[in-house]
C-alpha cells in the first residue's frame, strides 16, 4: 500500500514542491485547506490534481485531530504559518497562534491518534506517525556565530522568529517526553518563481519583468545590505522528506552555506535581464523593519554527512529561473498576484 502523507501549508510555495515530490516517490498526498472559498486551494487542485484536500485550519484543535483520523497518515509535513517577517509585528498575536500554538495542535492531534497517553509516553496500536516542523534559520536572528549550525543559540528578532522558537523547542520536548519521531528542518531561504510576490527575491525579479517590458520604471526597496543565505526550493523539499526517512528523529540545517546581500541579489536579476539596477532602484527608509536580522549563513554539514543531501542549484541559476519565469510570466499576459505561485 502506498505510504501516506498529510502536508499543512499544501496552498504555499514548499507546499507544491513537496506535494509534487511525494507525488514521484508513490506516496498518496493529502494537503490540509482551510476556509470556506479559498481561492489557492482550487489553483492548488487544478496544478496538483493528484492531492487529497482534507479541510482544517492550525487555529482550529478539532480540525486537525479529524484531519488526521481520516487520513491516517504514515508523515505529517507541518508546513502552515504566517510565514512573511514583517506581518508578524502587524498581527503578532495572529502569528503566535498559527506559526507557534498551531504547531501544538498538530502534535496534540498526533499524539491523541496515535494513541500516546500522556503518562505512559508509549505509542499505541495505530504506529508511529513522523512528524517534521518547518523550523526557520530566523530563530538564530542576531547571530551569535557564522556559519550558524544545529547548536547555535537562538536570538529570534521578529514574532514570526519567536513563534518559530516556540514551536522548535516543542517539536524537540514531544520527542522527549513522548518518543515521538518529530524532527525539525531549520530551513534558510530558499526561493523559486512560485515565491510569493511579498519576499524580496520574488519582489526584484518581479520588478525587473515590469521594467523590462516598460510596465514601470523604478522598484522601491528597504535594506539592501541584510545577508542571506539563499537556495532552491525544489531541492530544499527533499530535505524535509530524507529526515523522516533517517533511522532516528533528529534536527538539521538546511542551506546552501554562502551568503549574499540584497544588493547582490538586485545586480544579478538586473544583470540577468540586461539592465542596470542603479537606474531604476530606490530605497525607503519605510520599508526597513523594527528590529532586522543582518546575516545568516548556514553550516549544512550534518545534512550533507547523515543524509546524503545537498543543493543543485547556484545562486545565479535560481536568479536567473525566477527572472525568466516572471517575464515569460507577464508576457503571457499573467497576474503574479493570481498567477504568480504558479508559473
Ligand atoms: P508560504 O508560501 O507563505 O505558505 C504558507 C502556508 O501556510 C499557506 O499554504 C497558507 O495557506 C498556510 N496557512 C496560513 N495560515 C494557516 C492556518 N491558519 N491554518 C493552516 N494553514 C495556514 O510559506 P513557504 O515559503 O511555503 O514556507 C513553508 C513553511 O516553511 C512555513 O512554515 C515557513 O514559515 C517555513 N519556512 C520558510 C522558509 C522559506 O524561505 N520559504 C524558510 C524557513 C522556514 P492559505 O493559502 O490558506 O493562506
Ligand atoms: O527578506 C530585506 C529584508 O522578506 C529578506 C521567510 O520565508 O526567510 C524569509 O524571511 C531580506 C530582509 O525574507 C525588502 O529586510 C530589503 O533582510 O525575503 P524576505 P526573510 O525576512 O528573510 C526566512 C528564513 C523565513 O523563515 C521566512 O518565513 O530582504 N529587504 N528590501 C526586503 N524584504 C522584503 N520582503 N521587501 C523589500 O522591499
Amino acid at each position: 500500500m502506498a505510504r501516506r502523507a498529510l502536508i499543512t501549508g499544501i496552498t504555499g510555495q514548499d507546499g507544491s514542491y513537496l506535494a509534487e515530490h511525494l507525488l514521484e516517490q508513490g506516496y498518496e498526498v493529502w494537503g490540509l485547506a482551510r476556509g470556506q472559498a479559498n481561492p489557492r486551494v482550487s489553483r492548488m487542485r487544478k496544478l496538483l490534481a493528484d492531492v487529497h484536500v482534507v479541510r482544517g485550519d492550525l487555529l482550529d484543535q478539532g480540525s486537525l485531530i479529524s484531519a488526521v483520523e481520516r487520513v491516517q497518515p504514515d508523515e505529517v509535513y507541518n508546513l502552515g504559518a504566517i510565514s512573511f517577517v514583517p506581518m508578524s509585528w502587524e498581527q503578532a498575536e495572529l502569528t503566535a497562534e498559527v506559526t507557534g500554538m498551531g504547531v501544538l495542535r498538530m502534535l496534540e492531534a498526533i499524539r491523541v491518534c496515535s494513541g500516546v497517553s500522556r503518562s505512559s509516553g508509549s505509542a499505541g496500536s495505530s504506529g508511529q506517525i513522523r512528524f517534521y516542523q518547518a523550523s526557520s534559520s530566523e530563530m538564530f536572528g542576531q547571530v551569535s556565530e557564522t556559519p550558524q549550525t544545529e547548536s547555535t543559540a537562538f536570538h529570534p528578532r521578529s514574532p514570526y522568529g519567536v513563534a518559530k522558537a516556540y514551536g522548535h523547542f516543542l517539536t524537540q520536548n514531544y520527542r522527549e517526553s513522548y518518543g515521538m519521531f518529530a524532527v525539525s528542518g531549520i530551513l534558510f531561504n530558499h526561493e523559486s518563481p512560485r515565491r510569493g510576490a511579498e519576499f524580496v527575491t520574488r519582489k526584484v525579479t518581479l520588478g525587473v519583468a515590469r521594467i523590462k517590458l516598460g510596465l514601470t520604471a523604478q522598484l522601491r526597496l528597504g535594506n539592501l545590505e541584510a545577508r542571506r543565505d539563499w537556495g532552491f526550493a525544489g531541492d530544499y523539499v527533499k530535505a524535509m522528506h530524507l529526515m523522516l526517512q533517517a533511522g532516528s528523529p533528529e534536527d538539521y540545517v538546511i542551506g546552501t552555506g554562502r551568503m549574499k546581500s540584497v544588493r547582490e541579489l538586485v545586480e544579478a536579476a538586473f544583470t540577468a535581464a540586461g539592465l542596470d539596477w542603479e537606474r531604476h532602484v530606490v530605497t525607503d527608509r519605510a520599508l526597513h523593519r523594527p528590529a532586522e536580522v543582518d546575516l545568516l549563513c548556514a553550516d549544512p554539514k550534518k545534512a550533507r554527512a547523515q543524509l546524503g543531501w545537498e543543493p543543485r542549484v547556484s545562486f545565479d541559476e535560481l536568479v536567473a529561473m525566477m527572472v525568466e519565469s516572471d517575464l515569460r510570466l507577464l508576457t503571457d499576459g499573467g497576474d503574479p498576484d493570481q498567477d504568480s505561485s504558479w508559473p
